[in-house]
């Protein structure tokens, strides 16, 4: 097949390019669910990969931010529990700034030698909250002792989600939007968006999108990208060109499918690398028949689309 790909406002094209992600090994103390509906009951679980330089884990204290509720440890067996509440917490220092939020500790405690955790094993520490109303990024820190040292885990990244250059991120807890687009008249689904590596500016983000009315998707923007557009392929005398459209119609109860080599959502002048396992905010702008305007706001989770997880497009039933 001689097809050449060009593009005018791009470097290239990438929506084509098959890139090879090293797959990196997360070692930091993450949720063990990084994502999760807004404002729904969340069953979490703090997992711990490592001890402290070797030092086995004795105690692991979670700070739960003001706006979650009602925040309870599951109890583990060798290990006291506590709970601590938010008149309790101290400002503390999080990548230059002060968090001086109010907040909730959970902690566990080690009873004995014996039931701290070893370096060479991790483990999990599970609580259930009830999460915000309010969809977006949460970063939760947490702070494990060990029988030497302690690793405070509670660096933000300036902009954006990734968490890489980052020595002891706070953990990571995207709050999504509740059944995506089913209120808004436009059900989407099957998103994905294709990983990036180092130095690669932009990217394509896929979806299917179903309207239960005549609709037109008339704009995406997205916090780490400087610019966001809705593009189609076409062939012009033997060479494939991408180019922006203003708006793609959506006809009722037809699935249209923004895949690669056809529609998609470009994003450019990254702000950052879109890491494999990447969570992205990116925001759907639609028109109804009678031009009344509505957004969905989704999270997508940089990933291939064999690897997709569930969770991303997956619609909730009431
Ligand atoms: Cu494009």
């Amino acid at each position: 097949m001689k097809t050449i790909f060009k593009s005018t406002n791009l470097l290239a094209c990438l929506t084509f390019a098959s890139v090879i992600i090293p797959s990196s090994v997360m070692a930091h103390a993450v949720l063990a669910e990084p994502s999760a509906l807004a404002g729904s009951y969340y069953k979490g679980a703090v997992r711990i990969g490592h001890g402290c330089d070797g030092s086995p884990t004795t105690g692991v204290k979670l700070f739960i931010p003001t706006g979650f509720e009602g925040a309870k440890p599951q109890p583990k067996t060798g290990w006291t529990l506590q709970v601590k509440k938010a008149n309790l917490a101290k400002p503390y220092q999080s990548h230059g700034k002060t968090v001086t939020e109010d907040v909730i500790e959970l902690e566990w405690t080690a009873n004995s030698k014996e039931s701290a955790l070893p370096d060479g094993a991790f483990d999990e520490f599970a609580f259930m909250v009830k999460l915000p109303e309010k969809t977006g990024a949460s970063w939760l820190r947490i702070l494990q002792t060990c029988e030497k040292g302690q690793m405070d885990w509670a660096e933000i990244p300036t902009a954006g989600l990734s968490t890489k250059g980052l020595k002891m991120p706070a953990a990571l807890l995207v709050l999504k939007a509740e059944g995506v687009g089913n209120t808004a008249g436009v059900n989407v689904s099957d998103t994905w968006i294709r990983p990036t590596v180092a130095g690669q500016k932009s990217t394509g983000a896929f979806m299917k999108l179903t309207a239960k009315d005549n609709s037109k998707l008339i704009g995406v923007s997205s916090p780490v990208a400087g610019v966001a557009e809705v593009h189609e392929m076409k062939m012009e005398k033997d060479v494939m060109k991408m180019a922006p459209i203003s708006s793609l119609d959506l006809p009722a109860g037809k699935a249209v499918e923004l895949k690669p080599g056809g529609f998609h959502v470009m994003l450019m002048d990254l702000k950052s690398p879109l890491e494999k396992g990447a969570k992205v905010p990116l925001t759907l702008k639609f028109q109804d028949a009678k031009g009344a305007k509505f957004q969905i706001d989704l999270v997508v989770d940089a990933v291939m689309p064999g690897a997709a997880s569930t969770e991303t497009g997956h619609q909730h039933h009431h």
